[in-house]
């Protein structure tokens, strides 16, 4: 089988995962995707990351926000403010289309594997488009002024502002990979953490029974890219809400919000991990983690990503064709 498979989350992930479909044929990429942070919210099944992904597949992504459809309107958001309903997570009228739609067919017994190809095939996006589990699993954050708060809730509601005080994983013990995604990834001929929120977006899909050991055997090379750059200053209001996050959640487990601390989590999965130009001086530290750096430009929201692609598609080329994994990058 081979192909090109991810591992990620919405924005971050997406934007790498359209950077490959535009030099590799899609049908070679198989895009594993978290659903931590999928929510039920005016009766309707949201599953951001799932869409976000499919969006920027498709081209229907809205570049500048990263999430939602593109001319989009919010007609229905604010009729339901009119009617007296709590509106925080701006669904766009395009964009309930795919919630409504899912929703339906959710209600006619359709699993969210299925209902995900479905989709996929009517917004001609020939990538496959993975959920990384059948269960409802939900990121919850633990603030230390003692709330609970669904991941999307503490992100998006309270602008990643509490202080955290735990992440868990809400119904992970219930929950496994789908047979599509741990075949995926011991087929693969490359695999790719991608630039996601490594513990509300990562994480949830390694902490599935069998997944991070999958990583592990796949005779195919696993690359990690950083979701970090420091040493570029953010300038998009999204963006350094989701960087304040990736800092606030990496903080709870005390590590600091740096490229090198992530390749850390995953030195026992990647034996590459990408970092930017910017942050070239942490090379040793990821180095000092028995994993090769690779020093390219990552910031794939102002750059093609072709360095970061054409960095990628080499070492899935010089990939040993089977035989033993080649131990020394270690
Ligand atoms: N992010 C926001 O900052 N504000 C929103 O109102 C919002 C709505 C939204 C609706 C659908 C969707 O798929 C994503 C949405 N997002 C919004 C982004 C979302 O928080 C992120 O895509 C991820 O879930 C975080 O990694």
């Amino acid at each position: 089988m081979g192909g090109i498979v991810g591992l990620g989350g919405g924005i971050g992930g997406s934007r790498l995962w359209r950077a490959l479909a535009a030099v590799v044929d899609p049908a070679e990429l198989t895009l594993v995707v978290n659903t931590a942070d999928d929510m039920w919210m005016h009766g309707l099944r949201i599953c951001p990351d799932l869409d976000t992904t499919l969006y920027a597949l498709s081209g229907r992504q809205d570049p500048l926000r990263g999430w939602g459809v593109r001319d989009e309107s919010f007609q229905a958001m604010q009729a339901l403010r009119d009617l007296g309903e709590p509106v925080w997570f701006h669904l766009g009228d395009r964009d309930l289309a795919t919630h409504l739609a899912r929703t339906g067919m959710l209600a006619g017994g359709a699993g969210l594997t299925e209902i995900t190809r479905r989709l996929a095939t009517a917004m001609g996006v020939r990538a496959r488009v993975l959920p990384m589990t059948e269960q409802e699993v939900a990121t919850r954050i633990e603030t230390t002024d003692g709330a609970e708060l669904h991941y999307e809730e503490f992100l998006v509601r309270h602008a990643a502002q509490p202080t955290v005080r735990r992440v868990c994983y809400q119904g992970i013990e219930n929950a496994v990979p789908t047979p599509d995604v741990v075949r995926s990834i011991a087929e693969a001929d490359l695999v790719v953490l991608g630039p996601s929120n490594p513990l509300a977006s990562i994480t949830p899909i390694l902490s599935l029974p069998g997944v991070a050991d999958a990583v592990r055997a796949t005779s195919a090379p696993v690359v990690a890219v950083t979701p970090i750059v420091t040493g570029v200053p953010i300038v998009d209001a999204g963006e350094h809400r989701r960087a304040i996050s990736r800092a606030a959640l990496l903080r709870s487990i005390g590590k600091p919000a740096t490229a090198s601390a992530v390749a850390e989590l995953y030195q026992d999965l990647c034996q590459t991990y990408v970092i930017d130009l910017a942050d070239a001086d942490e090379a040793d530290i990821v180095r000092g983690c028995g994993i090769k750096p690779v020093v390219v430009s990552t910031l794939l929201a102002r750059d093609p990503g072709t360095s970061l692609v054409d960095m990628l598609l080499a070492v899935r080329r010089a990939r040993p064709t089977g035989g033993l994994r080649t131990m020394e990058a270690r």
